[in-house]
């Protein structure tokens, strides 16, 4: 029996994500092209005719379980379409996209996902600038929101939904340009702590490739345990993680239960993430104190995993910046490892 074409497309587009990611860990552009072939993908295995790339035949570059990387602009016949924002940051506008379905017509019926019928998500291409909001969505399909940009430059803008037809969420993603003076700050090492607000927010744990792991972050506020974590989103916090690079979209599970109304939790919050390579992760944090959502932004690099033990970083990934040993392999190395 041969494996279906649409397994075999699949994985092709996984390794050529990972070359790409491989060797031009900080660059633009490839994320477009990158994005171009998931495109591609999206409409081969839509159509399901799947021998009209022989390529396709190329086999042993499936990774199993792998989740989609949100790097598409369509996906199962869904499609991003009429994104429009303002093109400068002078402008006050609106930021508007539609979701358009496998029969071409806007998608009005969506199921709630952690309590938001569509979540949007913009970070700029360096990872700066991350915003998580919601839309609101009027009687023609159309998700709008009141949009300035802060800072110039080329962004990514994820929607991540679930069609009441789907029976599964989507993650699908465009870029749009903001014009003006562009000073980009790519991540140059990891950030394990981070100030917000007045919130010191640090992340414990190991990215792993290929394995899901937990991520532990604990909020403190002028040293003391922040314990009044108020739930946001149907947790006590909400993690979104990228690869720095392309910008591929990680799906990330908070663990326990989900809180009651006027429940509260801290300092710490549990994740599962799973990192599809190794790499550079960029995470990003929402939590709710006192009615208001703080984000913070931390930065973390997989674990060294195959090949053995990397001699004593199980100390939770450096997270602390003690004096002393606390940067043994990190820092300095730039990006390449
Ligand atoms: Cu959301």
């Amino acid at each position: 029996m041969k494996a279906p074409a649409r397994l075999g497309l699949y994985g092709l587009v996984l390794v050529a994500v990972f070359a790409v990611a491989g060797f031009t860990a900080n660059a633009v552009i490839p994320a477009v092209t990158v994005q171009s072939w998931a495109e591609d993908t999206a409409q081969n295995t839509h159509h399901d005719e799947g021998d009209s790339m022989d390529t396709a035949g190329h086999e042993g570059g499936h990774t199993g379980e792998t989740a989609p990387l949100g790097l598409g602009i369509a996906q199962d016949g869904y499609q991003l379409t009429a994104v429009t924002a303002p093109t400068d940051t002078s402008t006050e506008g609106s930021l508007s996209l539609t979701i358009t379905g496998p029969d071409g017509s806007p998608v009005t019926d969506f199921e709630l996902e952690h309590e938001k019928e569509l979540h949007l998500i913009t970070v700029r291409a360096d990872g700066q600038h991350f915003r998580h909001v919601h839309p609101e969505m009027n009687d023609d399909g159309a998700w709008t929101i009141p949009w300035q940009w802060e800072a110039a430059g080329s962004y990514r803008i994820f929607a991540d939904f679930l069609p009441a037809d789907a029976g599964e969420g989507l993650t699908l993603s465009t870029s749009v340009h903001v014009g003006g003076d562009y000073e980009p700050a790519p991540a140059t090492e990891p950030v394990t702590t981070a100030t917000v607000d007045g919130f010191d927010v640090s992340v414990q744990g190991d990215l792993t490739a290929g394995e899901a792991t937990q991520l532990t972050m604990t909020i403190t506020r002028a040293g003391e345990p922040v314990t009044e974590l108020e739930p946001y989103l149907g947790a006590f916090g909400h993690l979104v993680a990228l690869r720095d690079g392309d910008l591929a979209y990680l799906h990330v599970h908070p663990h326990g239960d989900e809180p009651q109304a006027g429940q509260t939790s801290g300092p710490e919050i549990v994740f599962e993430a799973t990192a599809p390579t190794e790499g550079r992760y960029l995470l990003y944090l929402d939590f709710q104190v006192d009615g208001e959502v703080h984000t913070a932004a931390l930065v973390i690099d997989t674990a060294t995993g195959s090949g053995g033990s990397d001699g004593g970083h199980s100390d939770g990934g450096g997270s602390d910046q003690e004096p002393g040993t606390g940067d043994e392999h990190q820092e300095g190395e730039g990006h390449d490892r």
